[in-house]
């Protein structure tokens, strides 16, 4: 009652409460209470990230970065001039391209899995909620059934392949630069886009949007397609994921998703980036800045994906856990960053 009060009466005050509060509960029992996690993101569209900001601060001073000893991987041998470089881009821009590709085998291999390996139809804006994915043997190409097709995390993170992505010093150290804390390595994802639909679907995150799952996060897309305009290039607005960088007037639409011409109101044609490369690229991202997957118009697109983040309070994901790692890399890594894999070892 005197709650219904104070949210109406200041609902900014009244979401910080609620934050706190939730953030307590996370602190004594590792989950995040659904009223907190909608006041992180009711903070968000009111703050423009400043509540994001100071959370992540305070995350920073309990969970300083690992020393790290090697830093070297998959996008290279990243000395501090190239984390520096990497890190002053992602702060300003939100986005960084590696020049270093994944290795062709691997990006093969990885295609492979994912042309081969069970997965599921996801439903489509059109359908209602009430139709659950459908699971598929495979991906087939020649028969298509919807615009996306996503592959489990549990089967995803039980690949060996992955594993040796997972377990990646360069990716990991980029990551910790940005997030000025101990990272961890909390979604990992893959799934295609296809060329199912003439427009655009939202659920398959066709319409520009922010995520706010986390407090603070980065994402590395990687292609494992060669995309083209036309095959749904990942799409991103240069500087958006900047305190302020999102107008309120998207803001305070909420947590939802956004019509071309609502975005291209806000902002300048040369701050919008569609990242059409060669398989193997990999894409680091701040997606609390607005981006989306273009629609496809021919041929599709497989990314695999990695999420850090600087903490796990916030929405809510099914819990996964390695059933074996494979990898020789990730076993000693997992002794070495513990919570860097908290979240699939626990
Ligand atoms: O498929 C894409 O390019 C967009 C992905 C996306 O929205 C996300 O990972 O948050």
């Amino acid at each position: 009652m005197i709650g219904a009060k104070v949210s109406s009466l200041f609902p900014r005050l009244w979401s910080t409460i609620s934050l706190i509060l939730g953030a307590v509960q996370y602190l004594l029992h590792g989950r995040t209470p659904p009223a907190a996690y909608q006041s992180l993101i009711t903070l968000f569209c009111k703050t423009g990230g400043s509540s994001n900001d100071s959370l992540s601060l305070l995350v920073s001073l309990v969970h300083p970065p690992y020393r790290l000893r090697r830093t070297d991987g998959l996008l290279g041998d990243l000395d501090k001039p190239a984390l520096d470089t990497i890190t002053q881009q992602l702060d300003q821009a939100g986005y960084y391209v590696f020049a270093q590709r994944l290795p062709d085998d691997l990006s093969a291999r990885l295609l492979h899995f994912a042309l081969t390996h069970r997965c599921t139809v996801r439903p489509m804006d059109d359908v209602g909620t009430s139709v659950s994915a459908k699971l598929v043997d495979h991906y087939n190409r020649e028969h298509l059934e919807g615009v996306r097709y996503d592959i489990s995390a549990q089967d995803v993170i039980d690949n060996p392949d992955v594993q040796r992505v997972m377990a990646d010093r360069s990716i990991m150290a980029a990551a910790q630069r940005y997030l000025r804390c101990k990272p961890i390595l909390d979604v990992m994802s893959m799934w295609w886009h296809t060329a199912y639909s003439r427009i655009p679907d939202k659920e398959a995150a066709q319409f520009w949007h922010f995520d706010m799952d986390r407090i603070k996060w980065i994402k590395f897309f990687i292609y494992l397609t060669d995309v083209g305009p036309d095959n749904g290039p990942h799409s991103f607005i240069a500087g958006s994921h900047r305190t302020g960088g999102i107008p309120s007037v998207l803001r305070l639409k909420g947590y939802s998703r956004l019509t071309d011409q609502e975005v291209e109101a806000c902002f300048s044609r040369d701050r919008f980036l569609e990242f059409s490369a060669p398989r193997g690229t990999i894409i680091a991202e701040d997606t609390r800045g607005l981006h989306k997957g273009k629609l496809v118009s021919s041929g599709d697109r497989l990314i695999l994906q990695l999420q850090f983040s600087n903490c796990l309070f916030g929405g809510y994901y099914a819990p996964s856990r390695f059933s074996r790692i494979l990898d020789p890399n990730l076993l000693a890594m997992v002794e070495q960053y513990p919570r860097l894999y908290a979240n699939y070892t626990r």
